[in-house]
């Protein structure tokens, strides 16, 4: 019945370029731009037939955040609220207790959360906090949560500790296209992050890798991240997608926000080059219409982060959740159904 659905190379251009996995890591920018700028509903359905495919259309994967280290960062990325460069009212946290850490995820546990993301303001880890953070990766995973940290930069000291403390995904995102980077960072450059993402592979910890859209990027620069992540040599098994959350204060507090259409067809090109990836619907989800949000979800969106707060900015919380799923039958993943992928 599918195949019938489906429209002609439903999920790249060219059938014999895929790999024996049946994904492509060789795509080029025109491709991508192609599919991007295809008519809405000729977009909408090509992505909805990918996702089709290889996931179960009606099932989301909920991830809850929290921030284990906040402000007083000292990178500059002018989107964050945390950057120590900038006047937003954040007052700058230590390390947060471990016994907190696992309060937090009980709570994110008992609200059907199935991954456990924990974040912080940093640059790079410092020696003295990795013994806390390998406890509060173990303790976390042995709670039956997946474990996620996003700490920054890593050395290759640092993955083999938090692979070996059992960590199962670590959060880099190259954030925007290499173009336009130096635009938005200038503390650290695009090959640094791809570095990471790398040495992160390397030691066998899942790759969750996105970006962030309505930086006052060109379309082009949506299709060229996208294309850097589907060419890595593994796909990212996670791809966050978040839209700016406009923090008074840093440099893109009066940025343009991006419009819905153009959210959606980044949402459905990142479904169609990275077939097997989880697409999460990220930061931005409380500025977002239920219809949006079901767009999103259509064009192959299947995760969202839960819960009333990201990192320090706001999320829908539990009951707006609960009632959207309610609205458009979707149900949480269970856990453990991600599998190897993720
Ligand atoms: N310091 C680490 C790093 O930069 O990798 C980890 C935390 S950082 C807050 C994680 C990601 O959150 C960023 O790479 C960015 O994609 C996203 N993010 C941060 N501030 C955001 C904002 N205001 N709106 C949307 N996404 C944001
Ligand atoms: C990701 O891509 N988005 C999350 C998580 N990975 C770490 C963070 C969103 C942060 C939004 C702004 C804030 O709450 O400070
Ligand atoms: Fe620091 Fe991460 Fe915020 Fe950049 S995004 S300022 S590295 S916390």
């Amino acid at each position: 019945m599918l195949e019938t659905l489906m429209p002609p190379n439903a999920e790249n251009g060219s059938p014999s370029a895929k790999t024996a996995a049946g994904t492509r890591h060789d795509w080029t920018r025109e491709e991508a731009q192609a599919i991007h700028n295809m008519p809405f509903n000729d977009l909408l359905f090509r992505a909805h037939c990918v996702h089709r495919e290889h996931f179960d259309p009606n099932t989301v994967q909920k991830c809850q955040l929290l921030s284990i280290k906040t402000g007083g960062c000292a990178e500059d990325c002018s989107y964050c609220s945390q950057s120590a460069r900038y006047d937003t009212g954040l007052s700058a946290s230590k390390l947060m207790a471990i016994e907190e850490v696992l309060k937090g995820a009980r709570a994110a546990k008992a609200n059907g959360a199935t991954r456990y993301c924990m974040g912080a303001a940093w640059r790079e880890p410092k020696k003295r906090d990795m013994d806390a953070l390998l406890s509060m990766v173990s303790e976390v995973k042995s709670m039956g949560l997946e474990t996620c940290m996003t700490l920054g930069m890593l050395t290759d000291e640092d993955v083999v500790q938090l692979k070996s403390a059992g960590l199962d995904y670590y959060n880099h995102n190259v954030d925007t296209s290499e173009r336009y980077y130096s635009e938005i960072i200038t503390t650290r450059t695009f090959a640094d992050r791809l570095d990471t993402l790398a040495r992160v592979r390397e030691a066998g910890i899942k790759v969750c890798s996105g970006g962030i859209l309505g930086l006052g990027e060109t379309p082009t620069d949506r299709v060229d991240m996208l294309v850097t992540l589907a060419n890595l040599p593994e796909h990212p098994e996670s791809v966050p997608i978040n839209m700016l959350m406009a923090v008074e204060g840093t440099p893109l507090e009066d940025a343009k926000p991006l419009d819905g259409v153009s959210f959606v067809r980044a949402i459905a090109l990142a479904r169609i080059i990275m077939p097997k990836s989880y697409v999460r619907l990220s930061a931005g989800r409380s500025e977002m219409s239920d219809e949006l949000q079901a767009m999103c979800f259509f064009a192959g969106a299947n995760s969202i982060f839960c819960g009333e707060q990201l990192l320090t900015t706001e999320n829908p919380g539990e009951d707006a959740d609960e009632a959207l799923f309610a609205k458009l039958g979707l149900v949480a993943e269970a856990s453990g159904a991600s599998g190897t992928q993720g």
